[in-house]
């Protein structure tokens, strides 16, 4: 059967009229980026890129050698292709302005670049994250303001997955789709049309080390859960937890489950701990491109106005009926 690449997939976008050639650009961009940070990461040992970098990122954490390479490599990649207002990255505070001499673009690009990387030095599987806004170029150089638009502008959103595999996943708006990385031809194959999340599951996905941190109405659905057929769900649910928010969110999108980070005693005074722009933005758009719901237990978490360029949120996001479940818990208290 003859292969679709990422390329032909994003001409027939541009050429149905959903994406613009400066889209399409940006996101061959990305996916060429993606394909070097997956080489270092095969690499493992061999390149010496393992371990701490011996600097700390914005949000305080130790930095991974290969979190900021894997920072360079989105960085540099993207300055020169005219495409881009600016970018923001998890591992960096300020806006990261496209050098003056260089042509700009109608977009801000935003991107964790190299998500769970505390799962590096033990060959865990870790991702990319990114999400895509508009920008007036009338509106003169992006500043931080110009990066705080609600998750429902986002113009497209997607995740780099390296695991047994390294996967593409995107949306442009019209549905969720997977591509794989075929190393030989160093191209994305058209693998895994319209992803879609079952609205039921029997899989959840927490740090359960949390519990005793959590607010009552998750404490009270996830005790609901394991306590099975014998509780008021009826039936027996399974937990998985690989601490990569991409490898969680890609096992959703495959076979349905709920993923939960929701407030708890320890990450309240910051907001929650995942980041809304590079982290819960961009996934709550393919989960509900992908038929599922994505809330902060309390509200839709692409309605939130940003205020903050690495702000945190709760995230509670999947199978449509526990989402729900979940947030209805929260309002009744
Ligand atoms: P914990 C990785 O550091 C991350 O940001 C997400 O990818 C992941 O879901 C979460 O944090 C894991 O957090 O507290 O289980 O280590």
């Amino acid at each position: 059967m003859r292969r679709v690449t990422l390329t032909q997939f994003l001409i027939e976008q541009q050429r149905a009229g959903r994406i613009t050639a400066d889209l399409r650009l940006l996101i061959e961009v990305v996916a060429r980026a993606v394909k070097a940070i997956s080489v270092n990461v095969s690499k493992g040992a061999l390149a010496g890129i393992l371990g701490e970098a011996g600097t700390d990122n914005v949000q305080g954490e130790a930095q991974k050698k290969l979190d900021v390479i894997a920072n360079e490599i989105l960085l540099q990649a993207n300055e020169w292709g005219g495409h881009l207002a600016a970018m923001a990255s998890e591992e960096v505070e300020e806006v990261h302005h496209i050098p003056f001499d260089y042509p700009k673009g109608g977009y801000l690009l935003l991107f964790d670049p190299l998500d769970g990387s505390s799962n590096i030095d033990v060959n865990v599987s870790v991702g990319t994250i990114f999400s895509v806004l508009r920008h007036d170029k009338e509106a003169g150089e992006a500043t931080e303001q110009s990066f705080l638009q609600p998750g429902t502008s986002q113009a497209a959103a997607g995740y780099a997955l390296y695991g047994p595999s390294t996967l593409l996943v995107l949306t442009v708006g019209s549905g969720v789709h997977g591509f794989t990385l075929d190393r030989e031809m160093g191209s994305f194959v058209y693998t895994t049309p319209f992803m879609t999340v079952p609205e039921e599951t029997q899989e959840y996905a927490i740090n359960a080390s949390n519990q005793r941190f959590w607010e009552p109405p998750v404490q009270r659905y996830v005790e609901e859960l394991q306590q099975g057929k014998t509780g008021p769900r009826g039936k027996d649910f399974n937990m998985r937890w690989v601490a990569s928010m991409v490898a969680d969110v890609h096992r959703i999108l495959t076979r349905g489950g709920i993923f939960m980070y929701p407030m708890d005693e320890k990450c309240r005074d910051k907001g929650g701990k995942l980041r809304l722009m590079y982290e819960a933005n961009p996934m709550a758009m393919l989960i509900e491109q992908a038929g599922g719901a994505a809330t902060t237990g309390r509200k839709r978490i692409m309605a939130l106005q940003p205020e903050r360029l690495h702000q945190r949120v709760p995230v509670i996001l999947g199978s449509k009926q526990e989402v729900e479940r979940v947030t209805a818990y929260h309002q009744e208290g």
